[in-house]
């Protein structure tokens, strides 16, 4: 099916006192973001993938062998990839439901040290790409790192939490503190609540 961009679920200015600006939720929303559903619209057409989910396209898309992915995966994984960003921030959720706490207590030991290897995978991601808090099959919870569109889809994994570190998505407003970011983005801009929801 064809590939739309959908709204913001918050206004542009919305997030700003919490370390992202309207500029940057403008330009990476409306410009970025648009970018990879209109070219993913062009390469749809004719592929062959034309009546498949956005999930399917991406994992029938994605290879695990190739050094460079196609365009068609990479737009379409990058329009997934957003989806589910702007889906997990937001000015309100801030409170961290109880049972992923304890997921995350569990898993990592601290609510610190979770967000410390989590930072440290998007600090150690080379270039542009995502870190990741992914749920495997087993039921298990993972910090992860991808490069440019690829996502836990490709592995079976389910997305908890994304956070993009292409410097289209900080260089506005953290210019190249990648690492600020970060540290920011788990402090002042997930939606807790939204992330909770995401384990199976
Ligand atoms: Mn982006």
């Amino acid at each position: 099916m064809a590939f739309e961009l959908p709204s913001l679920p918050y206004a542009y200015d919305s997030l700003e006192s919490l370390g992202m600006s309207k500029e940057t939720l403008n330009f990476h929303h409306d410009f970025h973001h648009k970018a990879y559903v209109d070219n993913g619209n062009k390469l749809l057409e004719g592929s062959g993938h034309e009546e498949k989910s956005l999930e399917n396209i991406i994992k029938d898309t994605y290879s695990s062998t190739a050094i460079v992915q196609s365009g068609l995966f990479n737009n379409a994984s990058q329009h997934w990839n957003h989806i589910q960003f702007w889906e997990m921030m937001g000015p309100s959720g801030k409170t961290m439901p109880s049972a992923l706490e304890s997921a995350l207590n569990n898993q990592f030991g601290s609510i610190e040290k979770f967000k410390d290897e989590f930072i440290a995978a998007g600090v150690g991601q080379f270039g542009s790409g995502w870190c990741w808090l992914v749920q495997e099959v087993d039921g298990t919870l993972k910090i992860t790192k991808t490069e440019n569109g690829v996502n836990p889809l490709c592995f079976g994994q389910t997305a908890l939490l994304g956070c993009d570190v292409w410097e289209h998505s900080y260089y506005i407003d953290f210019r190249n503190k990648r690492p600020v970011y970060l540290q920011n983005f788990l402090e002042n801009l997930v939606n807790w609540e939204n992330v909770a929801e995401r384990i199976r």
